[in-house]
């Protein structure tokens, strides 16, 4: 397979503007007629051939201007010569068959248990019908769907129904991308809204019968999300109607397509008896994300799929302020932070790293990755940070103005700031041609009253780039004095160089530095710190990232000897942790994050990082004694914080509750250690939530015991999909290292283990690469079993089987024995006879 590259982008050869579809909807031989017209693009002098994507498509007819198109196709689409077609403008009409009962990648049009659906991002617009399936081609279409079924959607605003069939309109020009098709038994749970300027909107969230009650947290997630975007981007809706479906078989969280959302059902159905708190903050964040793409996105797209950060970028960071504005900026930081370090730094650390935006692909499906979108809305929030709030909303408010139903580029995105502040912004903008995370290393020192923070910024080398320069890096900093007192509050400082002074005059003693504020900026910190300095920061930073941070570094510093040395933790991070535990001035949600162990994955890239072979058996090991440790110095402590965490009244999804009990089951978690299970087994029994019912589960499955728990709860929820994925998650996550492998293969055979829906192949096949020790066990049943599983899932769902390939990424971490195995697995899958390109391109990068 050939590399496509951004260096070789052209302009369309015609532009589109009218599409015109017909669906006659049955499942094995779906009718697609199309009329598209077209003309030649402006902008390309001469005439063109005109080249037509289409995959698996059934060509019954096709002409132009109502002549017979006698070329043929070939296996990626249809060439129309430049010499027979008109000069000017013209009609392609075409009749093809599909087959989406067929279709089990789920990309293109597809059938759910009976529902038809679905999926064009990025390029499943070409498994419909012949078309130049590109984003930069932008049109407004039609759409009359034909089918018995009771209800059937499309885009943009329904224009006419009848008996076996309904017709849609959407003015907006959009990319194929964004076209969505829905056909089902379904019933919707509705809402109105109006807009800022009057407009009114029906909203729909459909979902199976039986479903219905399960949307309001959804729904009400939408409608706070549509205000805010009014309020905090003056952005609002453009349609009559804004359509939301819940599906089961979806390989990604949920899709933007203009006025209709397809979601993964995952995201949108929630009842505190069935989803947990983090179910909620997630549905809370996707609804949010996907509707914010009606303005990121939607309305100004991607000229190409390098420019995939463009709105992905941008819609992540939005989605980002959304949540903090509804719940705990301090918390959601955090959270963001985790997600960052957990996912994208690992990924720029490995094989796979890439740009923000990348500037050649096989599959460009393999780059819905963490740095596209993660990394990209943390350039977003450095440009922000650089240039200020209100020049940021003056940029943002042009790059509406002008990109308005454009496919647009980075270049327009950075030209809109420079525009908007003065600033030349070339230098910045290394952030989304160079992969990798900068390091930074930090020295001071103090004299005569003067302070000065020396920084040096290495960038480190990543595959295809060896050589990277200097990056823009804002480091907001603030100072302390040694009683705790903030000396100098917070300050951006501005890096250009590869090393670079900053000095703070009129210091009456040395202070205290909180570098790195806010995580100003997605690199990594070197600094040495004793842990005296990381303690004080716990207890007196006045920047809730930092102050966690300190006790995050802290608590890393220790099992980081407790791994390579055998130490045992010490008194002083034990006492800095249980002031944190039962300070009451903090807030709940902050205490449990900070109560919260850094992961074995995150342990073994630390550990790494400084050189060492990380040994994942010795790592579980070291963190277990770590809780254990925990657990006993804050067992005086815990009874009486469970309690006084109890939540009277009903149960609500909102921030506040959510962090108390995320707090009580963090006690509850060391509790377990120490009472042997009793009290983890009554709130199992007493549980009138998910997030109770599994949180007091997953207590129990970490010290070997919630056998008896698991019937229990198998037997509750057999008959729901959703909650039945978390049964199957916890018993390979909470699994101990000996035992992962056999967990899974013994769920792998259980009878409700239906491999080929994507969230119950994650919630087993996932949950194995999740569980480090288990994944990594030196007897290489782990890797076995996840390539096995990808090889059997590839044939029918490449893009979900390359996705979970990523595993292998952290390869060169251990040692020559672990390498070896992962090495001859990935052999292994690219050895497989029906290798996809999807999970070819990503078992090629990280064999190299
Ligand atoms: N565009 C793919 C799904 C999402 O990022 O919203
Ligand atoms: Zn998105």
């Amino acid at each position: 397979d050939t590399p496509i590259r951004l260096a070789d982008y052209r302009p369309p050869s015609h532009l589109v503007d009218s599409v015109s579809l017909v669906f006659r909807l049955a499942p094995g031989e779906t009718r697609v007629l199309s009329e598209i017209r077209f003309r030649p693009n402006p902008a390309l002098p001469g005439r063109h051939d005109l080249r037509l994507d289409g995959e698996g498509l059934k060509l019954v007819s096709a002409a132009v201007d109502g002549a017979p198109v006698t070329a043929s196709p070939d296996a990626t689409g249809l060439t129309l010569p430049a010499g027979s077609l008109p000069g000017g403008a013209f009609t392609f009409t075409a009749e093809v068959e599909i087959d989406p009962a067929a279709n089990t990648a789920l990309e293109g049009l597809y059938m759910s248990n009976g529902m038809y659906c679905t999926q064009c991002e990025a390029e499943g617009f070409r498994k419909i019908t012949f078309y130049p399936d590109r984003p930069d081609v932008m049109a407004p279409f039609r759409v009359r769907i034909e089918s018995d079924l009771p209800v059937l959607l499309s885009n943009g605003n329904e224009v006419a129904s009848g008996p076996g069939w309904a017709e849609w309109h959407d003015p907006w020009p959009k990319p194929s991308y964004l076209f969505a098709l829905v056909a089902g038994d379904l019933v919707a749970h509705s809402a109105g809204y109006t807009t800022m300027s009057g407009r009114d909107v029906a909203l729909n969230i459909w979902v199976r019968p039986g479903d219905e009650a399960r949307c309001g947290y959804a729904m009400d997630s939408l409608i706070r999300s549509m205000t805010w975007d009014e309020e905090v981007y003056g952005r609002e809706y453009d349609l009559d109607v804004f359509n939301i479906v819940a599906v089961d078989d979806f390989n990604m969280g949920a899709m933007e397509n203009k006025g209709l959302n397809i979601f993964n059902s995952k995201y949108v159905l929630a009842l505190p008896e069935t989803a947990t708190d983090d179910d909620f903050a997630r549905i809370e964040a996707i609804i949010a994300h996907e509707y914010f793409h009606n303005w990121t996105g939607n309305r100004v797209t991607c000229r190409d799929w390098f420019q995939l950060c463009l709105k992905e970028g941008l819609t992540v960071f939005r989605d980002q302020q959304f949540s903090s504005d509804m719940r705990s900026a301090a918390v959601k930081r955090i959270e963001d932070v985790l997600t960052l370090r957990a996912r994208q730094f690992r990924e720029d650390d490995g094989p796979l790293a890439h740009p923000v935006r990348p500037e050649d692909y096989i599959e460009i499906n393999n780059f819905y990755t963490a740095t596209v979108y993660e990394k990209g809305a943390e350039v977003i929030g450095m440009l922000k940070r650089l240039v200020g709030d209100e020049a940021y909303d003056r940029a943002l408010d042009l790059y509406f103005q002008r990109h308005d139903g454009q496919a647009a580029t980075i270049e327009d995105w950075l030209t809109v700031f420079e525009d908007a502040t003065g600033r030349d912004l070339s230098q910045f903008k290394l952030w989304y041609s160079e992969a990798g995370t900068p390091r930074l290393k930090v020295s001071d020192r103090f004299e005569a009253g003067r302070y000065t923070l020396e920084f040096e910024q290495v960038n480190p080398p990543t595959p295809d780039q060896p050589v990277k320069r200097p990056k823009v890096i804002p480091i907001a900093v603030g100072l302390l004095n040694p009683n705790g007192d903030e000396v100098v509050p917070t300050t951006v400082l501005e890096m250009t160089e590869p090393r670079q002074s900053f000095t703070f005059d009129g210091l009456a003693s040395r202070p205290v530095p909180s570098i790195l504020r806010g995580f100003s900026a997605p690199v990594v910190l070197e600094r040495e710190t004793s842990p005296e300095e990381r303690a004080f920061l716990l207890a007196h930073d006045t920047d809730p990232f930092n102050k966690w941070e300190a006790g995050r570094a802290l608590a890393k510093d220790v099992l980081a000897r407790m791994v390579t040395e055998g130490a045992q933790p010490g008194p002083d991070w034990l006492d800095a942790l249980a002031r944190v535990a039962v300070d009451d001035a903090l807030d709940p949600a902050f205490r449990a994050l900070s109560l919260r162990l850094p992961g074995e994955d995150d342990m073994a890239h630390t550990l790494h990082s400084a050189g060492h072979v990380p040994d994942p058996a010795r790592i579980h090991a070291a963190r277990e004694r770590m809780a254990e440790a925990l657990a006993q110095r804050l067992e005086p402590q815990l009874g009486a914080l469970i309690d006084a965490l109890a939540e009277p009244g009903p149960f609500s999804p909102e921030a506040r509750a959510a962090g108390r009990r995320a707090l009580r089951l963090a006690a509850l978690g060391l509790v377990t250690r120490r009472d042997g299970g009793a009290r983890a087994e009554a709130a199992f029994r007493a549980a009138n939530n998910m997030t109770e019912e599994v949180g007091a589960l997953a207590c129990l499955l970490e010290i070997g015991r919630g056998q008896e728990e698991l019937g229990l709860f198998e037997t509750r929820w057999s008959r729901d999909r959703l909650v039945m994925d978390k049964w199957f998650a916890l018993q390979i996550l909470h699994a101990a290292p000996d035992q992962t492998g056999a967990t899974v293969e013994r769920l792998t055979t259980h009878p409700a283990f239906e491999w080929k829906n994507p969230n119950r192949f994650r919630s087993v096949i996932g949950a194995l690469s999740a569980n480090h020790a288990g994944f990594h066990h030196a007897s290489g049943a782990g890797y076995r079993l996840l390539a096995d599983w990808l090889i059997r899932l590839d044939p029918l769902n490449p893009q979900t089987a390359a996705r979970m390939s990523t595993a292998f990424e952290t390869r060169a971490r251990y040692d020559a024995d672990r390498q070896a195995m992962m090495v001859a697995e990935l052999d292994r899958i690219l050895a497989a006879p029906s290798l996809s390109r999807d999970l070819g391109e990503m078992a090629g990068r990280m064999r190299r």
